[in-house]
């Protein structure tokens, strides 16, 4: 066993194509060879970037992540693709779509594709599809690009995965108030726009630009289109500047200062006198914050309230300003959980509490 390991490592340390298929089929049945596998591969880790892209089924990820493949290529990258998601197995010909040949061998050398339905019980990564990445920046590849359905635990596994993390928002789905009340805008190196041909991807953009002042490192809005090309060769070049490091493409860290402990009362107040100061205007017209219990800072009820919009709101606003809220909370230490939007009241629940 352990020198069938031992020649499988150095074929897959040496970017052998059938050693890292083997290697990858390993990881999905049998994690404690994987994990011997990476262990003497060791040294030859932690070279790629790692890029993930994560998005609700239909956001066109696996048609962004084709496209951006291809500009890859052409720039004589090497790279790999891990695609995590059991509904749509992707293969090569999927991904890279029929029209296009690249025509060299060189260039077909330089690109893997692979897919896998494994998943965790949360919908998040599984230690499996952590150790194929592992394995795919062992063989060397320059960039290695994961696709995963968003699911929220997804989002927060491939958040910690990658070193460039593109949140993809596709237009009219109303998905963005979802990923808003999620808060996974936060994780986001990047948001990009899909399907920027189409008119509602305005509205997205239009909407994500009105929220990213209240982010302190707003991540850049990127608007594409995989139909016509728009926007693509940008976002390739920022991942390809993150990718080689340059300082300015990073923003990690440092995200909030430390405050100090207030009451939920106090904190509410506060939270409410910041909405008001760093909200567009157009943006707070109309909110409303009721407080709904009377005894606020009882026990473990925390402090409840409900987040308005005037009738006939736009329900983005409602998500944005529930985003804001929350990344706002985060900020002052608290937890701020909101939700199920009702859209016949235009308002959502919102629980503020004392992180644990
Ligand atoms: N109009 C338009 N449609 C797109 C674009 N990108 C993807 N789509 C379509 O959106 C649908 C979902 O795309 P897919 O890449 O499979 O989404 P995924 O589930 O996020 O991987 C497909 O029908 C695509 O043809 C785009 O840039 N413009
Ligand atoms: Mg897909």
């Amino acid at each position: 066993m352990s020198l069938w390991l031992d020649e499988l490592a150095v074929r897959v340390g040496a970017g052998e194509r059938p050693a890292l298929a083997r290697a990858l089929s390993l990881a999905e049945r049998d994690s404690a060879a994987a994990a011997g596998l990476l262990a003497r591969l060791a040294d030859k880790l932690g070279r790629a970037h790692v890029i993930g892209i994560t998005g609700p089924p239909g956001a066109g990820k696996s048609t962004l992540a084709g496209v951006m493949l291809r500009h890859f290529l052409q720039l004589g990258r090497r790279v790999a693709v891990l695609a995590v998601d059991p509904s749509s197995p992707v293969s090569g010909g999927a991904l890279l779509g029929d029209r296009f040949r690249i025509g060299e061998a060189a260039a077909d050398a330089r690109c893997f594709i692979r897919s896998t339905a494994s998943r965790g019980s949360l919908g998040g990564l599984t230690g499996a599809s952590r150790q194929m990445v592992a394995l795919m920046d062992a063989a060397g590849f320059d960039l290695v690009l994961v696709e995963t359905v968003g699911t929220g635990q997804a989002e927060i596994d491939v958040a910690a995965l990658a070193d460039s993390t593109l949140v993809v928002f596709p237009p009219g789905l109303g998905d963005e108030l979802q990923a808003i009340k999620a808060g996974i805008l936060e994780l986001a190196d990047l948001l990009v726009v899909t399907k920027s041909d189409t008119a509602a991807a305005m509205q997205a953009c239009q909407a994500l630009h009105a929220v990213a002042p209240l982010w302190r490192n707003a991540p850049p809005v990127h608007a594409v289109s995989a139909l016509t090309g728009e926007g693509i060769a940008a976002l390739v070049e920022a991942v390809l500047a993150r990718a080689e490091g340059s300082p300015q493409a990073r923003r990690r860290g440092g995200r909030f200062a430390p405050a100090a402990p207030c009451s939920l009362a106090e904190g509410f107040e506060e939270l409410q006198r910041k909405l008001e100061r760093r909200l567009p205007a157009a943006l707070w017209a109309g909110v409303s914050l009721q407080p709904e219990n009377a005894n606020r800072d009882a026990g473990s009820a925390g402090f409840q309230l409900r987040l308005g919009v005037p009738p006939g709101g736009d329900s983005f606003q409602l998500g944005a300003v529930a985003g804001a809220l929350m990344i706002l909370a985060a900020d002052m230490d608290l937890s701020c959980s909101v939700g199920d939007p009702d859209p016949a009241r235009g308002s959502v629940h919102v629980l503020l509490e004392h992180l644990k």
